[in-house]
């Protein structure tokens, strides 16, 4: 038994047989919507991720331990109050036996440990706007840099500096794959973002061209799929980023902070936009997996 990562068996049997596996982060659970409805977001993901003929593997820290795939009860216990869990944060929390959510980063560096390559997600993490003051990048970047695994996702988080976002991703060797599109997904909105560096057409193309990447020595690809219903909050996200300024709310806290205020100044539409877009990147990360294991 390890007793620092426990992988449940179906998901150990998948990847023992080289089968589609698909990780799911806990901070969207957590931190990403009012609860209890982010337990809903995450089954929900599960289940488009097994609609896809992959096995989900949703991640978090719990009694001392990386779980590897939680059980419905098990998701249930990621409230609020658990922590939100970086890379850096992973360790520390498994060693004092708190209750920890993993963001993309965590998600992706534990997924790492046991050979998961494909997450799906809402919107990446990146530079925040303002750089250099505060000097804040979120981590899931450099896992990006140190990972090899692809993220379906709706792009970056629409509250940070994007174009800039992109622009480490370059530096960081990343490949933005844009799914049936030319340009990054703003999350919430569709159109609008800087040019991805590939456009691609088909979860096996993005599986192919995952593949020739890792051969070559590749690590992270982000996968923007553009969510299915469009919503233009950027007047609205402004206002709340002023505010939590003011307030001086920063570093992890922030992207809860904004969340939260999106959801209730839109009157539940971006909170309605985030879930489908989530369950639906879930969905696609699945495809390209069973794409991926059957090349
Ligand atoms: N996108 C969402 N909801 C979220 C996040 C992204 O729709 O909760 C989370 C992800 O877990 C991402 C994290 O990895 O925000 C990045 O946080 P930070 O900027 O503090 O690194
Ligand atoms: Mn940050």
């Amino acid at each position: 038994m390890d007793h620092l990562i426990r992988t449940t068996d179906e998901v150990q049997a998948a990847l023992d047989g080289r089968r589609a596996v698909v990780a799911l982060e806990t901070t969207l659970v957590a931190h990403g919507f009012p609860a209890p409805a982010g337990i809903e977001v995450g089954l929900a993901s599960e289940a488009a991720v097994r609609g896809a003929g992959a096995v989900p593997a949703t991640i978090g820290v719990l009694d001392g331990r990386v779980v590897i795939g939680l059980t419905a009860a098990e998701l249930e216990r990621f409230a609020p109050d658990a922590r939100k869990l970086g890379p850096r944060d992973l360790a520390p929390c498994a060693v004092q036996g708190a209750i920890g959510a993993t963001t993309v980063g965590g998600t992706l560096a534990a997924a790492a440990a046991v050979g998961i390559r494909f997450m799906g997600t809402g919107g990446l993490g990146g530079v925040h706007r303002g750089f250099p003051t505060p000097p804040d990048v979120s981590a899931d970047l450099g896992v990006c840099a140190r990972v090899p695994a692809l993220i379906a996702s709706s792009g970056v988080k629409s509250l940070l500096d994007v174009p800039a976002t992109a622009e480490v991703l370059e530096t960081l060797g990343v490949p933005v794959l844009g799914y049936r599109v030319d340009t990054l997904p703003l999350f919430y909105a569709a159109e609008g973002g800087p040019p991805v560096s590939a456009r691609v057409e088909t979860a096996e193309e993005a599986a192919a061209v995952a593949d020739a990447h890792w051969r070559l020595g590749g690590n992270g690809i982000l996968v923007g799929r553009p969510p299915d219903e469009s919503l233009d909050v950027a007047a609205l996200t402004e206002e709340i980023l002023a505010e939590a300024n003011e307030r001086g709310i920063g570093g992890q806290d922030l992207t809860p902070f904004v969340l939260a205020a999106l959801h209730e100044r839109s009157g539940g539409e971006t909170r309605r936009v985030n879930r489908d877009l989530i369950v639906a990147n879930a969905g696609l990360a699945g495809e390209i997996a069973v794409a991926h294991a059957a090349l």
